[in-house]
């Protein structure tokens, strides 16, 4: 009898001590491997921000750089009919130097325009080229300038030229002297 009595002591016993092993200070180590995730990730995402700005700054295109060079202004009312004088290019003559800054024509008007070099088709005393046409062998080209915008030029030849405004050319005039 007295055998019985004892045997069912040892599990108990057993028992209380399988609950001190599960209440172990195990769940102190828990937290660390998170922790170091999160600061990880921070790290991650600090580099990435810092890589991100460094990058906008060397790739992002010059905001719109004030022009240094020569600079014309394109001017209209919005209509631009065939005597229309407030449609022009002012200065009418300007200086600019041969593969130096180039020459800006801004349009603070509501329309299109374009700044056309005078070149042996036009003629002489032509509607669109009235003050002459530019030598042979000097540049040639034609700008379309919308309202609001901007084009420039670098002229690579030294000499006289004459342009004038495709759409509008009874009035709008002008001359570069590149040298
Ligand atoms: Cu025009």
């Amino acid at each position: 009898m007295p055998k019985t009595t004892f045997i069912p002591k040892r599990p108990a016993h057993r028992a209380f001590r399988g609950k001190t092993m599960e209440q172990a200070p195990k769940p102190a180590e828990a937290p660390k491997p998170k922790n170091r995730t999160m600061a990880l990730a921070i790290i991650i995402i600090a580099i990435l921000v810092v890589v991100g700005v460094g990058v906008y700054f060397l790739t992002r295109p010059n905001p719109s750089p004030t022009p240094t060079g020569p600079q014309v202004t394109v001017k209209d009312d919005g209509l631009c009919g065939s005597s229309d004088m407030s449609c022009l290019f002012t200065p009418a003559s300007i200086n600019a130097t041969v593969n130096g800054a180039a020459v800006t024509w801004k349009n603070t008007g509501t329309i299109s325009h374009t700044v056309t070099t005078c070149d042996s088709t036009n003629g002489q005393t032509s509607t669109e080229c009235p003050n002459g046409t530019d030598a042979t062998g000097l540049d040639s080209f034609s700008l379309t300038v919308a309202g609001g915008a901007s084009v420039t030029h670098v002229f690579a030849k030294a000499g006289t030229y004459y342009y004038y405004c495709s759409i509008h050319p009874f009035t709008m005039h002008g001359q570069v002297i590149a040298s």
